[in-house]
């Protein structure tokens, strides 16, 4: 690469270069710039060409980012915890008269309606404009939840860089993440000694604002959690996950008394602000401002509503609880918004408007800020789940919306596209076999992935005892019924688990008790051997949560390269031929690049790719796997 560089470097070609050329020019030398990097470019984007976009790239919009005026010292929430603390900003928030509202655009929006794949190049195009534009806004939630593995996994990028460069960009609005308890952003429970660490790395990278829940709203599993957020002086939102439906009184589980006693319990854990995470999008209008109402007698820290829009009903949840004083709501910036997101923002914030209630913030902003990811949004159409309206279905099959979006994708993976209703059904039916839990990540996962493994092994509740005797059941349904992730309300349905654990036990204490702790100076030697770096606490809890996940993505970088900076129409779609780009690979340096021509598949199976790059004619064979 260094002779390439060298030989192409424009002084050099002008004849111009004495001794000091090489030391003014340090860059040459840096292989991972030069001409290594370039061809790491050409190669990717020849694969996506050749193997996956097929000639078919739609035409999208620029997004652009909205004008706005800089304003100076900006200041949010975000100075107000940093100056008062997590108290004061309680005492704040109690003596607002405005609907306070997180933006969770870069977060659950995209984790519901784009299977979690949204760049963070695409947040940070937009980042200094909402620190501008929507200064009054009371958070936003764009960490945490899926987003940290679907990095990782799928987008091979650093879910810390996300955050600690979004941080650097929006100084002024707190930041809040979704913790799974003791399952952190994984599937399954974690080591006491994982779990603190991870919420103190977290903190210090720039989390404000940890919303913590437990997918069985068993409290146990919070503990931990909720005490390591304390230590660091950062927002502890405990929550309850809403399932069922309090208007309904033949049901006798999930009542309004359950959920008033459980934020009790909360507010005495030592909650600063209780959730209530309807993360299926099944607490109807009615039902929210009953819920509201009777929570705000009862306890008195503020109470912040996360839905989903999934019925279409979500925007008057959102105003009944207002009506009913809640302090703090959940939406997504329009474009965003609806269907298994949030409800919309913007039509939120109008809605409110000349009423004792109004949010404080700008129509004509927050739709700059929204015809911004407007733009953005059919990049990544691949992923979405087609769901065209909102559907009152959802009330009977209680899937929340991060998960129906990815459901479908998971269906067809098994290659059962064709059964996507009859295992929406199944899900019904295995949430009534488990006697009716609460289902979000991870206990969601469990109740979805028996459904997809008995409409794929034609079982029923009935002949499920006699024809699965033999089979080995999906890990997630080994690890609920062992006990792995918390206790449900109502144990185990006995017949279920023996038949499923087929002689494994079942631990009824909380799995943190039992996991022994995370060895990590073992894992930093490991990852220091292996891949040549010098860890740091990051790098060790990105393999203390996900070994494989983590080290895949070192494997990638290192053989395929990181595409960071690329634009994400490139990234997903490559380019047609004739059609130029223009691919930023370090800060200041940019490639451009055009398509000349995709040539025909040669007798090994290769196709020779013509491309311009940087006025240069360059070709790259490509392996045709089609
Ligand atoms: C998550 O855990 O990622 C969720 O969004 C659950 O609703
Ligand atoms: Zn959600």
């Amino acid at each position: 690469g260094f002779l390439l560089n060298v030989l192409n470097h424009e002084t050099f070609k002008a004849g111009n270069c004495d001794t000091g050329f090489i030391a003014e020019n340090p860059e040459l030398l840096d292989i991972r710039s030069g001409a290594d990097e370039e061809l790491r470019v050409l190669k990717y984007i020849g694969n996506l060409v050749v193997n996956e976009a097929r000639g078919e790239k739609p035409q999208f919009d620029v997004p652009r980012v909205p004008a706005y005026e800089k304003i100076k010292n900006l200041s949010g929430t975000k100075q107000i915890l940093d100056s008062k603390g997590p108290d004061g900003l309680v005492d704040w928030i109690k003596n607002e008269k405005k609907l306070l509202l997180t933006d969770t655009t870069m977060r659950d929006a995209h984790q519901s309606l784009m299977a979690t794949r949204m760049r963070t190049v695409d947040m940070l195009k937009i980042a200094p404009a909402i620190s501008n534009m929507g200064k009054d806004l009371f958070s936003l939630e764009m960490w945490g939840g899926a987003t940290f593995d679907v990095a990782y996994r799928f987008l091979k990028e650093s879910p810390w860089e996300r955050l600690e460069e979004l941080r650097k960009a929006i100084p002024n609005i707190m930041f809040q993440m979704l913790l799974r308890g003791s399952n952190a952003v994984g599937y399954k429970n974690y080591p006491d000694n994982v779990i603190r660490k991870f919420v103190k790395q977290s903190a210090k990278s720039g989390i404000d604002v940890f919303r913590i829940f437990d997918s069985l709203n068993w409290l146990k599993g919070m503990e931990v959690s909720i005490d390591e957020v304390l230590n660091q002086g950062k927002v502890v939102e405990a929550s309850i996950c809403y399932t069922g439906d309090i208007l309904d009184e033949t049901k006798d589980k999930y009542t309004l008394k359950y959920y008033v006693d459980m934020a009790k319990e909360l507010e005495k854990s030592g909650a600063h602000i209780l959730g209530i995470k309807d993360m299926s999008g099944l607490l109807k209008p009615m039902a929210a401002n009953k819920l509201i109402k009777a929570l705000k007698n009862e306890i008195s820290i503020p109470i912040h509503l996360h839905t989903h829009d999934t019925s279409g009903n979500g925007i008057a949840t959102v105003l009944m609880a207002a009506i009913a004083d809640i302090d703090i709501v959940d939406a997504a910036f329009n474009s965003m918004s609806g269907l298994t997101s949030q409800p919309a923002l913007n039509s939120v914030v109008a809605a409110m408007e000349n009423t004792g209630r109004d949010t404080g913030l700008k129509l004509d902003d927050l739709q700059g800020i929204s015809d911004y990811w407007d733009a953005v949004r059919p990049v990544y159409g691949n992923f979405e789940s087609g769901l065209k309206s909102g559907t009152a279905e959802i009330y009977k099959y209680e899937i929340p919306g991060g998960q129906y979006s990815n459901l479908k994708p998971q269906v067809e993976s098994f290659g059962l596209g064709h059964k996507f209703q009859e295992v929406k059904e199944m899900y019904k039916t295995v949430n009534e076999m488990f006697g009716d839990i609460v289902k979000v990540t991870p206990s969601s996962k469990a109740v979805g992935d028996l459904a997809i493994f008995m409409i794929q092994n034609e079982l029923n509740p009935e002949n499920i005892y006699e024809k699965a005797k033999d089979m080995d059941f999906p890990d997630s349904s080994v690890a609920y019924f062992q006990g792995m992730m918390g206790q449900p309300m109502g144990g185990f349905p006995e017949e279920l688990r023996t038949l499923v654990l087929k002689g494994k036990e079942t631990i009824y204490t909380r799995p943190g008790e039992l996991l022994p702790d995370e060895d990590f100076d073992k894992i930093k030697a490991h990852l220091d051997k292996e891949f040549n770096m010098d860890s740091d606490d990051k790098d060790v809890l990105s393999y203390a949560l996900y070994p494989k996940v983590y080290e895949d993505y070192l494997k990638y970088l290192e053989n395929t390269g990181e595409f960071k900076l690329m634009g994400s129409d490139i990234y997903f779609h490559g380019l047609t031929e004739g059609e130029t780009c223009e691919v930023k690979i370090d800060e200041g340096k940019l490639l451009v690049i055009k398509l000349i021509e995709v040539r025909k598949i040669n007798d090994e199976g290769f196709r020779d790719l013509v491309f311009e790059l940087n006025g240069n004619r360059r070709v790259i064979n490509v392996k045709d796997e089609s």
